[in-house]
Formats: structure tokens, sequence, C-alpha cells
């Protein structure tokens, strides 16, 4: 039976793993910097900052694959970014690597690639084009899990996930929406799939709007029970709620595009 860790325990994607993953994985050990507030006495929880290489690698120990959702979710300030989503992916995979963890999945993101218009349909091999230093951060741990995938052997799936969530909420989210259980058949290829040595895989369920070529996850098995179209009047309903924002509704992240935007529209758009 094999010892999975999920970092991020307390953040939203880790608090719904939390009840979909035991069945799956029973023996499953919790971390984050900060402990579940409704932590279960059947849960194993071992608190660790991921900026802290030594606390990462004691949360690694007898570890066979890792599911790393921990770091900032969110677009924020550069030290917290460098801390909790550069050192700290650094301090994941160097751990996993001298702990012997076979497996890494790690939650990447759309804003690795938040840039690209919606218009636009890409693959999982195009270049980055991040929307935010949360997003650059997420272009970082790809990077790196490439470098441990070729280097040291480790099998490393990054999911740019999309939006994470019981249904999807508006126009963007048509697109872009992740149903909880199709997550975890993400992470599940991820840990468990023979041939996994590096992969970059979209985390999105059945849309058909979307802006991606997911192609090799369906390759790897992936059967999305998801479909943003059942919420479509709902979606629509909350679209109709958001106030007009050019940045924001032209590319695929959205706000975290129009964040801070100084830029110059016609110049992105011309850039393929
Ligand atoms: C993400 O990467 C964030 O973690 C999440 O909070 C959402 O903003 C999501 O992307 C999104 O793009 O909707």
């Amino acid at each position: 039976m094999p010892r999975i860790l999920m970092t991020g325990a307390s953040g939203e994607i880790g608090t719904r793993l939390r009840q979909l993953l035991p069945p799956i994985y029973p023996d499953l050990v919790l971390s984050d910097v900060k402990t579940p507030a409704d932590l279960d006495a059947s849960e194993t929880f071992k608190p660790a900052d991921l900026a802290d290489l030594a606390q990462v690698e004691s949360i690694c120990e007898g570890i066979d694959g890792i599911l790393h959702f921990g770091g900032f979710s969110i677009e924020g300030p550069w030290d917290t970014i460098l801390q909790s989503n550069i050192i700290g992916c650094y301090n994941l995979f160097e751990a996993a690597r001298r702990k012997g963890v076979q497996r890494v999945v790690f939650a990447s993101s759309n804003h690795a690639v938040g840039f690209y218009p919606r218009h636009h349909r890409i693959g999982a091999d195009v270049t980055v084009r991040p929307d935010s230093r949360y997003g650059v951060s997420k272009a970082f741990g790809e990077a790196i899990g490439s470098l441990y995938a070729d280097k040291h052997g480790i099998g490393v799936t990054c999911l740019r996930i999309g939006n994470f969530g019981d249904k999807p909420l508006d126009h963007r989210r048509l697109s872009i929406w992740l149903k909880p259980e199709d997550l975890v058949q993400l992470c599940r290829i991820g840990l468990d799939h023979p041939d996994i040595h590096f992969e970059i895989l979209y985390g999105a369920s059945y849309n058909e709007r979307a802006w991606w070529d997911n192609h090799r996850a369906y390759d790897l098995g992936y059967r999305p029970t998801g479909r943003a179209e059942d919420f479509r009047d709902q979606a629509f309903a909350g679209q109709a709620k958001l106030k007009s924002d050019p940045v924001r509704q032209f590319y695929q992240g959205g706000a975290f595009c129009s964040l801070e935007f100084s830029g110059d529209m016609s110049r992105i758009v011309k850039w393929k």
C-alpha cells in the first residue's frame, strides 16, 4: 500500500481531497503550515513550512508519492511567492529526491499560460505565458519538475489546474472548470500510471468550451465526469453580475491578467 503525502492539506483543494482520497489511498499523510481546523483523529497530520528544507525532508520520510498542493494559491507580493512557491517548490523536489520518493504530482495552474487569448486553443507543449508572479512560480515548478524527472528519475506530473469547484460560476469557468472527482482521477494517473516520466496535463473536466487540448490526459486514461455545460444557465447568470473588463475578458487567465496591468494589448495578441 503506497504511503502518500499531500501538502496544502488546509487549503481549498486539500480540504476537499481529504474527503475523497482516503478510500483510494488509506495511508495518507497530510501536511500544511497550518493545522486543518476540523482534523479528525483518524487522519495523520505533520506540520511543515515549505520554505524550510529540513522540515520538508522530515515529512517526506517513508513516502512513496507526493501530491503537492501546498504554497500560496493566488497572486501575492514577491516575497510571499518566493518563499512559498519558489523556495518551497525547490525544497519539495529536493526533499523528495533525498528521501527516494518515486512520484510527485505538482499542482501547477492555468496561470502559467494565462496570457494566451481565449480564442487561442493551446496544448500542454506551448511556451509558458505567465500572467502574474504566481503564474511565474507555477512555470518554475513545472521546470523544476522536469529537471528532477530527467536528472533524478522521479515520475512527475504537473496539473495545470483550471478552476476547481462544485460548478462553473461564469463564462470563463465554463471553459476551465475542474470537478473535484476529476482532479482525483488526474492525481491517480500521476501517482499510479506506469508510463509517467514527466507530464503536463490540464486540470479541466469535460468542458465543451475548453481552450486546452488535453489529449495526453485522455491517452493516459482520464475520463472526466464533470460537464460544464450542464451548469450553463447558472454560469451565465453569474457572468451577468460581473463588471466589464477588456483585459480580464480577453485572456485565459482572467482577473490575474488585468491585475496591475500596464501593458499594450495589441502587442500581446500578435505574439503567438
Ligand atoms: C488558480 O490557480 C487559483 O489557485 C485559484 O484560486 C483560481 O484563481 C484559479 O486559478 C482560476 O484561475 O480560476
